[in-house]
């Protein structure tokens, strides 16, 4: 089972063949640069995926970065930053390595970053330590004159990528098709659509603009009952784990959560199946998330019958159903910070924050349930090389690797999320 050491240790195991069973490729190993020189989601967890045609490409940055060691890249980091002081903020995801970590000045999730980006108005920059969708959402959420910065423009989410816009407007057609789109005489309509924040802008956009909103593995339950208000179903996507688990616990019926798979007819299903559907699934899912088996948790139990065992929402319904307990990253982080006894936990996801919270709270014993668990790949593409690359050009006066959301999706997408962050997390 993995334990502190570092991801480094676990990918070079991988690479010389140590480790076995892994989907992890022995590429993540190598510079991102040269990882990126060839399209894909990167090594790892996700190259089962598809990518799509138009996904951006990060471009050669200048040698010295490449060339530079660890050592040498920290000092540069840590020298550009105090010198743009108030200037810049720097955001890190939680599934990012500690190496990019340690320079941020905030560390969290996507909602919690998604504030953060709000609460500098001041700042120039935002560079955003985490992937494509969440970079778009603080351009969305920051003033016109700040520039939120990806340090590498590969830095994508498969699962993102699994519902196209033009894949939702065609199946909200369908939808519509069946149904209409205009209140009963309850005053619900027939369905709204939920996305969660792991979608492009152009999908937060088409919510905000059918009267729909975001949510994060944080809120998802508000914004379900934020939904169910104002119609008779919901389609939820892209992430069908997410939708399935939180409707799941919110007492819907599993058999009135049909699948939509956007390549076929109705997703797949009859007329009628939607007719009596709750929640729509969006026929998505998280690559990282999805290893997560009962198997596991049983060999967790096997091991330690005290272990305590926490996942993410993201992971299938029958792993979340034989865990303890499953929630988001926020809810994972405090549910470790709040155990006042020495405790063991197992932990269902990404590899980077279980280490980093394994280090931290030495206290507990605090092990990954995935033996051989792949770092995000998109995410892992975030290296101290791009972030120096990135923070000096600012000191020279050159904005590099600018995500801008266009201004006719950027207006619907912040009514959307304005009515998620209006909805109150439930940790
Ligand atoms: O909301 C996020 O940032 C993600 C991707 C997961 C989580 O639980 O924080």
């Amino acid at each position: 089972m993995t334990t502190t050491a570092s991801i480094e240790l676990t990918l070079k195991d991988i690479s010389a063949g140590r480790t076995q069973g892994a989907m992890c490729s022995s590429d993540l190993v190598d510079a991102p640069w040269d990882v990126d020189a060839s399209p894909g989601y990167g090594p790892g967890a996700s190259t089962a995926d598809p990518i799509p045609a138009a996904a951006p490409r990060q471009g050669e940055i200048p040698q010295e970065y490449r060339d530079a060691s660890d050592a040498q890249l920290r000092e540069r980091i840590v020298a550009a930053k105090a010198r743009l002081g108030e200037r810049v903020v720097l955001l890190g995801h939680h599934y990012q390595r500690v190496e990019v970590v340690e320079h941020a000045d905030y560390i969290g999730d996507s909602f919690m970053l998604a504030q953060a980006a709000l609460d500098h108005p001041e700042a120039e920059a935002i560079v955003f330590c985490g992937v494509h969708f969440m970079a778009e959402t603080a351009d969305i959420l920051s003033s016109p004159d700040q520039a939120v910065l990806l340090p590498n423009l590969a830095a994508g989410c498969s699962m993102a990528d699994m519902a196209t816009i033009d894949q939702v407007e065609d199946c909200w057609e369908q939808l519509a098709q069946l149904w209409g789109t205009e209140p009963d005489a309850s005053g619900k309509v027939p369905v709204i659509p939920v996305t969660y924040m792991n979608s492009s802008a152009a999908i937060k956009g088409f919510c905000g603009r059918n009267g729909g909103i975001v949510c994060t593995s944080s809120n998802a339950e508000v914004v379900l009952s934020w939904a169910f208000e104002r119609g008779h179903r919901v389609l939820f996507f892209p992430d069908q784990h997410l939708g399935r688990n939180t409707a799941i616990d919110m007492g819907i019926d599993p058999e009135a959560m049909p699948l939509w798979n956007p390549r076929r007819p109705l997703g797949n299903n009859t007329a009628e199946a939607l007719e009596d559907s709750r929640v729509i699934l969006w026929q998505g899912f998280c690559s990282v998330h999805k290893r997560f088996t009962t198997a596991q948790i049983a060999a967790a139990r096997a091991q330690n019958p005290e272990v305590r065992v926490i996942v993410h929402p993201e992971c299938p319904r029958e792993t979340v159903a034989a865990a303890d307990e499953s929630g988001s990253t926020a809810y994972i982080t405090k549910a470790i910070e709040s155990a006042a006894e020495p405790t063991s936990f197992a932990i269902g996801t990404e590899i980077n924050l279980v280490k980093r919270l394994a280090a931290e709270h030495p206290q507990h014993t605090i092990t990954c349930l995935d033996p051989v668990v792949c770092p995000c790949s998109t995410m892992y593409r975030i290296h101290p090389g791009y972030i120096a690359w990135v923070l000096e050009a600012l000191l020279a006066g050159e904005v590099v690797n600018r995500i801008s959301v266009d201004a006719e999706v950027a207006a619907p997408a912040r009514v959307a999320l304005d009515r998620m962050l209006a909805a109150k997390p439930r940790i």
